[in-house]
């Protein structure tokens, strides 16, 4: 736990011996605590020096290192929405020691940005575009034959959510048969509080029971299951 920014460069061992997402992918799982606070340690480091994004990224210091730990990225794609949350993500795939030219000439850049590196499937900045973008390299994977060897995974925020593009988004992926993988990074915060029937409503979600959010889940796929049924067993309220 730390109570300030450091200034001096964390001792980070397990951090250093990751170049390539290869690397990471060979811990065993209980090395990644000690993974994730050496990467906090070393955001809050680099921002310190630097200025730029923090919050947004250590909150998604744990998601991800087990995106990069679950996923065999950068074959499989992640699409970060706006891309500020992507700090870690950078620190992880080989530009680590490049954290501290953050937002300055010839630096790194602020957001993921394709020229920088393969790890970077999209040139982001703009919000709510990481599931049409997601959307669109599945197509063209689908097309070069890797729809079935290629994940493509959007994460988005709660803030970015309430967009109208995210929901045609959705609409356009729930009327294919791809797999497209969608996380709701859901930290209750946008650029300042969130307001709106959506964040009502993920509020509402989140202080349900447990028992009342399986509930909803299992209701969920027996709807899905059994809708297409329905013609043909008429069964009462579904
Ligand atoms: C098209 C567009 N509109 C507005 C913005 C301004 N903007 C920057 S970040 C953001 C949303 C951030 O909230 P969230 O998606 O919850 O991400 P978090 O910061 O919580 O990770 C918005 C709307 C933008 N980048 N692009
Ligand atoms: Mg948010």
């Amino acid at each position: 736990m730390l109570d300030a920014i450091p200034t001096e460069r964390p001792i980070t061992p397990l951090l250093d011996s990751i170049d390539e997402t290869e690397k990471l992918r060979e811990l065993d799982v209980d090395q990644l605590d000690t993974l994730a606070r050496e990467l906090r340690e070393f955001l809050l480091y680099s921002v310190g020096k630097t200025g730029g994004h923090f919050g947004a990224g250590l909150g998604v210091v744990e998601l991800t290192i087990a995106l990069h730990y679950v996923f065999n990225t950068p074959h499989d794609s992640l699409v970060w929405d706006v891309g500020h949350q992507a700090y870690p993500h950078k620190i992880l795939t080989g530009r680590r020691e490049r954290m501290l030219t953050m937002r300055q000439p010839n630096g790194l850049a602020a957001f993921p940005t394709r020229s920088e590196s393969d790890y970077d499937t999209f040139g982001v900045g703009h919000s709510s575009t990481s599931i049409s973008a997601a959307l669109g390299m599945m197509a063209a994977k689908r097309q070069q034959g890797r729809a079935k060897d290629s994940h493509t995974i959007a994460i988005i925020g709660d803030g970015a959510m309430t967009a109208g593009m995210a929901f045609e988004a959705l609409n356009h992926a729930g009327a294919l048969d791809d797999n497209v993988l969608v996380i709701l990074n859901d930290n209750n915060m946008s650029i300042s509080n969130n307001v709106g029937g959506l964040s009502s409503y993920f509020a509402r979600m989140w202080r349900a029971s447990p028992i009342t959010l399986s509930a909803a889940a299992a209701n969920a796929c027996c709807r899905n299951f059994l809708l297409p049924l329905k013609p043909c067993i008429a069964p009462k309220n579904i």
